[in-house]
């Protein structure tokens, strides 16, 4: 049987998806996408997950866009279709409960960049190279990239970028909030593993409250996302996560959740 394209490992509710075409650097074809979202019907339901980790196999790539062999030739309606899936599975990335921590270990363009910009976390090495070079493919980003890329680092700098197709850094990707963290590939491991663990000693339920606060906010004047903030904070107060967080404050004790 051949290898999964992607390949998952669930370390106690920190879920790890790794999409695994090292060979063509990670490019995103149909079959990765199926599949990506296959697994992503799976964590929607898993009640103990934590958070969700997603990488590239090697250490040369994250993911280095959508599979140009396979979109070479596809007409208009099927361009379409293509794009539908990647968009549906990018969302459904996006909507996880739990924050989503991209791993960009490497190559990051076009639909991996997409892919990444619907992460919760974005967290490079430093050898990492970003970019939208649709345009020098005769074709403009496909998997979001024209309206996740704009409210992530603002439209000017997202026209400049798209236009352009130029790559940039992970120094420059950092300057301009395109990612949260950037360091030596050898420590991206480490750091990770203890921003999994921060998250995970937390309270679950208040850690996807915060998630779903921040992200169906964006989509809302500023009164109506506050009304929904304000009834948030308030389902906190119903479960037992509050009672123990501010039980072990006044106690001087670490919280157990
Ligand atoms: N697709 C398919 N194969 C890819 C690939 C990709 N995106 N990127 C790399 N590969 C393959 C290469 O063809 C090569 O395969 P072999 O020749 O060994 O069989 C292998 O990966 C290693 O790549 P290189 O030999 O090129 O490695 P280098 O280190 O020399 O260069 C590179 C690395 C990342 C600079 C280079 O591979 C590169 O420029 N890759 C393409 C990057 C790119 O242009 N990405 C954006 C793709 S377009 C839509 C509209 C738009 C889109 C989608 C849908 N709709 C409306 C439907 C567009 C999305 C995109 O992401």
């Amino acid at each position: 049987m051949s290898e999964a394209v992607i390949e998952k490992v669930d370390n106690d509710g920190v879920v790890r998806l790794t999409i695994n075409r090292p060979k063509a650097l990670n490019a995103l074809n149909s079959e990765v996408l199926v599949a990506l979202e296959s697994h992503l019907t799976e964590l929607e339901a898993q009640t103990n997950l934590r958070a969700v980790l997603i990488t590239g196999a090697g250490e040369k790539a994250f993911v280095a866009g959508a599979d140009i062999t396979e979109m070479r030739d596809k007409t208009p309606e099927e361009a379409r279709a293509f794009a539908s899936q990647a968009l549906r599975t990018i969302k459904r990335l996006e909507t996880l409960p739990v924050p989503v921590v991209a791993l960009v270990n490497g190559f990051c363009l076009g639909g991996g960049c997409e892919l990444a910009l619907a992460c919760d976390w974005a967290v490079a090495s430093s050898n990492a190279v970003f970019g939208q070079p649709e345009v020098l493919l005769g074709v403009i980003p496909g998997f979001g990239g024209t309206q996740r890329l704009p409210r992530r680092v603002g439209p000017a700098m997202a026209i400049d970028l798209i236009t352009t197709g130029r790559k940039i850094d992970a120094v420059e990707a950092l300057r301009i909030g395109l990612v949260n963290r950037v360091m030596p590939q050898a420590e991206l491991e480490n750091y990770v593993e203890e921003l999994t663990k921060q998250l995970k000693g937390n309270g679950p339920q208040s850690v996807r409250g915060a998630k779903q606060a921040v992200h169906d906010g964006m989509d809302q004047d500023l009164d109506s996302a506050l009304a929904l903030e304000t009834a948030l904070f308030a389902v906190c107060f119903a479960g037992e996560e509050q009672k123990e967080g501010m039980s072990a404050f006044v106690e001087k004790r670490k919280a157990n959740f």
